[in-house]
């Protein structure tokens, strides 16, 4: 069943740092979603907290924020069929020793804060991150062809 969704992902600091951007990207292009928006963003303490919102409360919080505002991040709205569910299969598990080779993770991740990259779990969260991040003006409607999927 087609269930036409965006998703939002985010190259984190680690993975900025590390000169990883276009290989993640790569791959998300590979698997055939389609790129909607994308912007290099210093990731305000606010915004931070907002994004993370459900972790509020747990002992790791603080760290969190703190990792994800110590340097610019890459921003991206993704859009695909079951992209939600399937960007977090490309992304891998969050905990590094589980994350399986042929994901991001399991390629390039080695410690487990510091896991490269976050995608959207749901599509709450989804609409929720994508509003903390863009407007609705720099998301960018446009035809991709479809000639993989159909
Ligand atoms: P993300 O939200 O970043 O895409 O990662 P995720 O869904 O795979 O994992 P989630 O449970 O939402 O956790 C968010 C991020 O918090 C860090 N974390 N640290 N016990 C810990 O120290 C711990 N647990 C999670 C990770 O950076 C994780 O990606
Ligand atoms: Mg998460």
């Amino acid at each position: 069943m087609r269930t036409m969704e965006r998703t939002f992902l985010m190259v984190k600091p680690d993975g900025v740092q590390r000169g990883l951007i276009g290989r993640i990207v790569s791959r998300l292009e590979d698997k055939g979603f389609k790129l909607v928006a994308g912007k290099f963003v210093q990731v305000t303490e606010k915004q931070a907290k907002k994004h993370y919102a459900e972790h509020e409360g747990k002992d790791f919080f603080p760290n969190l924020v703190s990792f994800i505002t110590s340097g610019p991040v890459f921003a991206m709205v993704w859009e695909g069929d079951n992209i939600i569910e399937l960007s977090r299969i490309v992304i891998g598990k969050t905990n590094v020793t589980e994350a399986q080779p042929g994901t991001i993770r399991g390629d390039f991740a080695c410690h487990t804060p510091r896991n490269l990259i976050h995608g959207s779990d749901s599509p709450a969260s989804a609409e929720r991150e994508i509003g903390n991040f863009f407007d609705s003006q720099e998301i960018v409607d446009y035809d991709k062809s479809m000639s993989r999927w159909s």
